[in-house]
């Protein structure tokens, strides 16, 4: 009711808190309408616990010493206290002077609650801020007791804990998930002789060869700091203006600007080491080695414009892709592979090895599987797992050692301190996430947020006083490999054997099927039209008439440019390659449902058996289905019952599935071909090359959409048929829905 100013004061306190639950205890009749701090000292009911009793202890029972601090899992008896232990009474309040008087600066409840908000945020990291990550194991299938001492990798059967973190590179944490960019792919071994992160890429090159570049080709790809756009993309001028000036980023670029940057998910994606590493045996001889992550679903993409409008459909995609195939048990799988060779099998490639801008042909160095990794276990905390997990590329155990690649030298000293700021301080070891699963032991004491209580006197080795945290152990320790030091003089140098840039970009780019080609020329001409400075344009068509004339032809004609850039001098002559299938991504996709989601769109009178044979059949293949309808409600079906949809047809478009059935009444076919949501449900399946069953009453979606049936556009009544097309993408439809330079 509206109050007339001056109304009595307590008719005015009771109409204006009369929505707040705890006010709701107004005072006895007679009472002094002020409830003094005093009357506080019983608590006031919190609405939502009102009615359970709380067992006063139990708050103080979880805590101890140690490691019963990180034990936090939900207590629904416990009482509510602050972070020093007291108990809260009213944490829907706070403490006032009087109700309408000002807030007490002495409310600790109030003050240490906000305080620790304030502060919940930590610095993201400068690249690879958004990921997603799960639990799991690796186990070792194949003993590589000749090669390494690494006890990983000689106890066949063994598993070890692992934590994997897959990442987009240039975008901040709250970008979206399917930007065209690098994934990393970066694996956490709790080994019993310590953690060793593999900390990779799923592209098995880089774009730089020395460290010291990188925070340049980090500024150039980030967005744009005056204007501070685009996030989360590589389609601006001073991305491509770093790049034309650094000709080694040309083999990178190719895959860049290849569909392993639009992956399908997470769990479709290979993972690389990159660099070189040594494998050390117990004589301290070296093998080098080169780590691979293989899906075994197969590799899988998405098309451009596919991605483009996943953006809008679904910022987590990825995340949710992963979250939802672990937690229904489907657990992605990868095999471990290594490519093995010596020191005078390198000397022949007709390439460095230590150039991370290098890959090895699988045909020249055959990858062996090693073991398999299995994610099987989502985090429990976004924040305490996911975002304060530290990999580091120095993170390494006996047995293995790094090579002299420069790359991999400069990250070797990055990680650790980026982290330091990161995290906070030098003891970010000791979360959960990051500490080693094996004992460890050092002298090592202090610093911000210790959380260890080390005992005695001595923090200091060698000591004769009293025995405590540790010796050094030269028969199991770690030791680098005696290499012979190099004769060569002190410089800043880039070695010759660095100076080819442009005969792997050809070798990726010519061992690439047609469809993957053009994909390329695509992405090429999408990505330099967004760069405004024409001698920009120009000078990457130059590199490219160096790695494919017709490639750079195609480009040029792709832009608009009326004659070919000149090339640039290349620093060494470009070599052909026999092309390694093994490159593709078509070549490598594995014809199957499994993992992948089928989407069936109904409404009310749709064909109940015609669903439940879709349905079965490709749940049958492997795939999981999920209903889509235009209210989430569900539809009641023509023979049937009601069935609830999985999601609305206007927040569910068709790039969240892999293929889509359309099962439709007439009356409903008719109606949905008036609906904007339904109709681009099918023609985006239909562009974006997907496999499309429709019964008779669908066909008026189809014809609405302009959709010319071909071999993807089958009879529902054929589920077989369409679970077939859906194993694969129709790549034959691509020249009819869009032009490709
Ligand atoms: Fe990284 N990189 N990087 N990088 N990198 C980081 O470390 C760096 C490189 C990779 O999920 C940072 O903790 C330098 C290659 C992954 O937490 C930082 C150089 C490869 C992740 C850093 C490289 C990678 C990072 C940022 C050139 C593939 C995410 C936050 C010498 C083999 C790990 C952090 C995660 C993260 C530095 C190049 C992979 C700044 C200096 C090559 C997967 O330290």
């Amino acid at each position: 009711p509206d109050l007339p100013i001056g109304a009595p004061t307590r008719a005015r306190h009771t109409a204006l808190t009369r929505s707040c639950p705890a006010s709701a205890q107004s005072p006895p009749a007679g009472a002094s309408p002020w409830p003094r701090a005093r009357s506080r000292a019983s608590p006031l009911p919190n609405p939502a616990t009102t009615g359970a009793t709380p067992r006063a202890t139990s708050a103080r029972e979880v805590r101890g010493t140690g490691d019963e601090l990180h034990q936090v899992a939900g207590n629904a008896d416990a009482t509510l206290t602050t972070n020093q232990g007291a108990p809260i009474s009213d944490n829907q309040n706070s403490l006032r002077a009087t109700p309408r008087g000002p807030t007490l600066l002495e409310d600790f409840v109030l003050r240490e609650k906000i305080t620790h908000f304030d502060h919940e945020r930590i610095p993201e990291r400068i690249v690879h801020a958004r990921g997603s990550a799960a639990h799991g194991f690796f186990e070792l299938t194949r003993s590589l007791a000749k090669f390494t001492t690494a006890g990983i990798f000689n106890r066949v059967g063994e598993r070890t804990p692992v934590f994997t973190r897959f990442s987009t590179v240039a975008g901040g944490a709250g970008s979206v998930d399917t930007p065209r960019d690098v994934r990393g792919f970066a694996v956490k071994f709790y080994t019993q002789e310590g953690n060793f992160d593999l900390v990779g890429n799923n592209i098995p090159v880089f774009f730089i060869q020395d460290a010291i570049k990188f925070p340049d080709l980090v500024h150039s790809v980030k967005m744009e700091p005056d204007r501070a756009f685009p996030q989360a993309a590589s389609a601006h001028d001073t991305f491509w203006d770093f790049i034309s000036l650094t000709p080694e980023s040309m083999h990178m670029i190719m895959w860049a600007m290849s569909d392993r940057t639009i992956p399908r998910s997470l769990r479709m994606i290979e993972g690389f080491g990159v660099h070189s590493f040594r494998l050390l045996d117990a004589k301290g001889r070296s093998t080098f080695c080169k780590f691979h992550w293989r899906p075994r679903l197969g590799l899988q993409s998405t098309v451009w414009d596919e991605a483009v409008k996943l953006q809008g459909a679904d910022n987590d995609f990825h995340r949710r892709d992963l979250f939802e195939s672990i937690t229904a048990g489907n657990f992605p799988e990868w095999d471990l592979a290594v490519q093995l060779f010596t020191q005078e099998e390198a000397e022949e490639f007709p390439f460095d090895h230590l150039d991370p801008t290098k890959l090895i042909p699988e045909e020249l160095v055959p990858l062996t599987v090693i073991g398999r990794m299995v994610l099987d276990r989502w985090p429990d905390n976004f924040f305490a797992e996911t975002e304060q997990v530290a990999f580091c590329p120095a993170n390494i155990v006996p047995g293995i050692d790094f090579s002299n690649d420069p790359l991999l030298q400069g990250r070797l000293f990055s990680y650790l301190d980026t982290q330091l700021l990161r995290l906070g301080g030098p003891n970010f070891h000791q979360l959960p996430i990051n500490a080693p699963k094996c004992p460890f032991a050092n002298h090592q004491r202090d610093g911000h947020m210790q959380m260890r209580v080390p005992k005695g006197r001595v923090a200091y080795e060698p000591s004769s006083l009293e025995r405590t945290d540790g010796r050094e152990n030269p028969a199991a320790g770690f030791r680098s490999f005696a290499e012979p030091a190099d004769d060569g003089a002190k410089g800043r140098v880039r070695a010759e054997s660095f100076a080819d840039h442009y005969s792997q970009a050809r070798l990726f780019f010519r061992s690439q099927t047609p469809v993957e080609q053009s994909h390329m020329a695509f992405a090429l001409v999408f990505e330099l039209s967004k760069v405004e400075t024409p001698h920009v344009r120009a000078a990457i068509v130059g590199h490219l008439r160096h790695i494919d004339p017709d490639l750079a032809q195609r480009v040029a004609d792709g832009l608009g440019m009326d004659a070919l850039p000149p090339a640039p001098k290349a620093a060494a002559p470009v070599i052909d390659m026999p092309p390694s299938p093994a490159l593709q991504i078509i070549g490598k996709m594995k014809k199957t449902l499994e993992g992948r989601c089928v989407g069936i769109l109904v409404d009310d009178g749709s064909d109940a058996a015609a669903v439940a044979a879709l349905r079965g059949a490709a749940e049958e293949a492997g795939a999981t289905v999920k209903i889509v309808a235009p209210r989430i409600g569900g539809a009641l079906l023509a023979r049937g019952k009601k069935l609830p949809a999985d999601g609305q047809l206007a927040g569910t478009p068709s790039v969240v599935f892999d293929a889509v059935a359309l099962v439709l009444s007439d009356e409903a076919g008719a109606r949905l071909a008036t609906e904007a949501a339904a109709v681009d449900f099918v023609r985006d399946a239909y562009g974006h090359l997907k496999a499309i069953a429709v019964d008779a009453g669908a066909r008026a979606v189809l014809e609405a959409a302009g959709v010319e049936p071909d071999a993807g556009v089958i009879d529902a009544a054929n589920p077989a048929k369409f679970i077939k097309a859906a194993m694969t993408r129709q790549w034959e439809r691509e020249p009819a829905v869009r032009t490709l330079p």
